[in-house]
């Protein structure tokens, strides 16, 4: 039988807005404060809905999240099977009044793709975030549980609008220090504060947490102590937080320590893990970010450790893949773990803070390339999805306004990887600045040419790892640090010398084309055949190659350089015929971050064609094509 509810929500008079923006309230219109689901979602229409009456129904047996819209001229009706997919449907709602699409006969039906939508915060303890760049952490560790931000309802609140439903806390470098009760405490508190809106709290644990502050004597996943001491714990939190989420673990990666550390598999570790949060209904999410300095192609090495334990994990562990098989580079082909392992579930990481894409100052729409990646792989089975989050406690969040946006196409991907970027990009437009086509239509094309642009300037034609050491924000082709590991140097990615450019990865290579499924190794394995936008990443080649173009590697690269910094002064003088359509305040922040944009783009192609040029002997002819 089924179970209805019928909410009538009464309308209330439009209450007029503060003209003043400083970029905190994102692509949300107004505050909003709530306890429980049902009555922030009619909070929200309160507050911003401008229509015709609006009637929730609840119906039992209606798919997790998903909801209906119907209008017709009277009414508008939103039908869920629970008050959290309501609350997804009036965001909905919302978005369709910011952008103007309300009709008088709606039908919509929306349902989440991935059933885990998951921000990754990689938020030390003490406040900073690794590879953040708007700001310190928005977690006030030494305040919590007493004192409550309001910033973490309104963190969950702009989640909840796009759909993202879990929301992991710590750094995967984890402080074992998370998992002590005092810690717990402070997660329970901002767990409480984000139920209502539907996110649930996840934790980066550390492997070595038995010995740390378990104070046994190993962490050996085999090991009967240690696998009680993991329920004790696991069960300690669920005493806490009952709909707590599960584990993410860094394991045997870059330092952390891991199962391999007592001669045992990645599948014991995590199905140490996974046991202990079966009885919870949790899951965990163990990343396949690895690569040891054992000479092998690093771009292989996941490939190689992962695939021989297909099929060995518990059914309640999802193995989390970087997009790319090397590390959140400006492009990468995807990563060939995907489709790789039929008898695992695997879920894609995305990296949405700008580590590698010029931090919060270069204007970068990420859905572009996230769009690239979902092109290239079957994404029908992926029951999960993460994003390394772009957040901090900056009064807009991002640092730069523009890196809302991909926080905001982060989720709306989650929810709908068929999404268009421009459809994506309209819509943020839409609801963050402005409906004038004026406005949406020029700045839109900047948005969808961006990720392209900052591709060219700084690692064109599959070019890799071109970075400065650690801080990765410049460029430093020459980079070399005494005692550094090998691929941590942008040499042992771009192997230029007086013969050519580039990572000879075909079957005469390092033969990393080989993890690909056919027929993309054999097409990869050509350079003619390589698409050129991953030439170099797969390819070796002469200084004269001849490139589709018909110009020669040498000028086509210079002539991506050149181009790219002409698009940056091409999108600063879009931005500059905004002045009028925008207000002051984030018109000339994104006009200063857009000097800076232009400045780094003429450095990058400085620097990179300079010391390339030392191995080339060629002209830089920029300018003359
Ligand atoms: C790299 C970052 C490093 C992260 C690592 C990871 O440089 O800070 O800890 O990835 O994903 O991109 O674990």
């Amino acid at each position: 039988m089924k179970k209805m509810a019928i909410i009538v929500l009464l309308l209330y008079l439009f209450i007029p807005q503060i003209s003043a923006e400083d970029g905190s309230r994102l692509w949300l219109q107004n505050k909003s404060k709530g306890t429980e689901t049902l009555s922030i979602a009619k909070q929200e229409l309160k507050q911003s809905w401008k229509g015709k009456a609006v009637e929730f129904q609840l119906i039992n047996d209606f798919e997790n999240d998903a909801f209906k819209i119907i209008g017709n001229a009277k009414k508008i009706k939103i039908i869920a099977s629970s008050d959290i997919a309501l609350l997804y449907g009036v965001y909905h709602l919302l978005g369709l009044q910011q952008t103007g699409k309300i009709t008088n006969d709606l039908n919509i039906n929306e349902y989440p793709h991935c059933q885990y939508r998951i921000l990754n915060h990689w938020d030390n303890l003490d406040g900073s975030i690794e590879r953040g760049y708007a700001g310190k952490s928005l977690w006030k560790w030494d305040e919590l549980p007493h004192k409550i931000s309001p910033r973490y309802a309104e963190y969950a609140r702009a989640n909840a609008s796009i759909g993202i439903n879990g929301t992991v806390l710590n750094n995967v470098n984890a402080s074992p220090q998370i998992l002590q009760t005092e810690m717990l405490q402070k997660v329970k508190a901002l767990a409480d504060v984000f139920r209502p809106y539907g996110i649930k709290v996840y934790l980066s644990v550390n492997f070595s947490s038995p010995a740390i502050i378990g104070n046994l004597k190993t962490s050996d996943p085999l090991d009967k102590e240690v696998q009680q001491w993991w329920k004790n714990k696991t069960d300690e939190i669920y005493r806490l937080i009952p709909d707590f989420g599960g584990f993410l673990v860094k394991a045997n990666s870059e330092g952390q320590p891991g199962p391999q550390d007592f001669g045992r598999t990645h599948a014991d570790g995590a199905n140490l893990l996974a046991d202990a949060l079966r009885p919870h209904n949790g899951i965990v999410m163990w990343r396949a970010f690895v690569y040891a300095s054992n000479g092998d192609d690093r771009a292989k090495q996941a490939y190689t450790e992962f695939t021989p334990l297909d099929g060995r994990f518990r059914d309640n562990v999802i193995l989390q893949i970087k997009n790319g098989p090397i590390d959140f580079q400006p492009r990468e082909p995807y990563h060939p773990l995907f489709g790789a392992m039929p008898q695992t579930a695997v879920m894609p990481e995305f990296q949405i803070t700008q580590e590698y894409l010029g931090s919060s100052n270069h204007l970068v729409f990420l859905a572009t390339m996230w769009r690239e990646f979902f092109e290239s792989v079957n994404f029908q089975s992926f029951k999960a999805i993460a994003g390394v989050a772009n957040t901090g406690n900056d009064t807009n969040w991002c640092g730069h306004p523009f890196s809302q946006a991909n926080w905001y196409a982060f989720g709306r991907l989650a929810w709908n990887p068929r999404l268009l970027p421009e459809t994506i990009a309209d819509e943020w437009l839409r609801m963050t600045f402005s409906n004038d086509s004026a406005f949406v239509d020029p700045v839109k094309t900047m948005m969808l040419d961006s990720w392209e642009t900052a591709v060219n300037y700084m690692t064109p034609l599959g070019l890799h790892h071109l970075f400065a050491y650690d801080h990765h924000y410049g460029p430093e082709p020459w980079c070399d640090v005494p005692d550094a590991r090998a691929d941590w140097l942008p040499k042992y990615y771009h192997r230029a010398d007086n013969q050519g450019i580039g990572f000879d990865r075909t079957s005469n290579g390092s033969d990393a084309v080989s993890q690909y499924p056919s027929p993309l190794r054999e097409k990869w394995n050509h350079p003619s055949d390589c698409p050129e936008k991953y030439l170099l990443w797969f390819h070796h080649l002469p200084w004269d190659y001849p490139m589709k173009s018909g110009r020669i590697l040498w000028d086509e690269l210079c002539y991506k350089y050149d181009g790219s910094v002409k698009q940056v002064r091409e999108f600063q003088g879009i931005w500059d015929k905004q002045e009028s359509r925008v207000d002051a305040e984030r018109f000339r922040l994104v006009q200063s971050k857009l000097e800076i944009q232009a400045h780094d783009a003429v450095w990058w192609k400085d620097a990179c064609l300079l010391y390339f040029q030392t191995f080339s002997q060629l002209p830089i002819s920029s300018g003359n094509f």
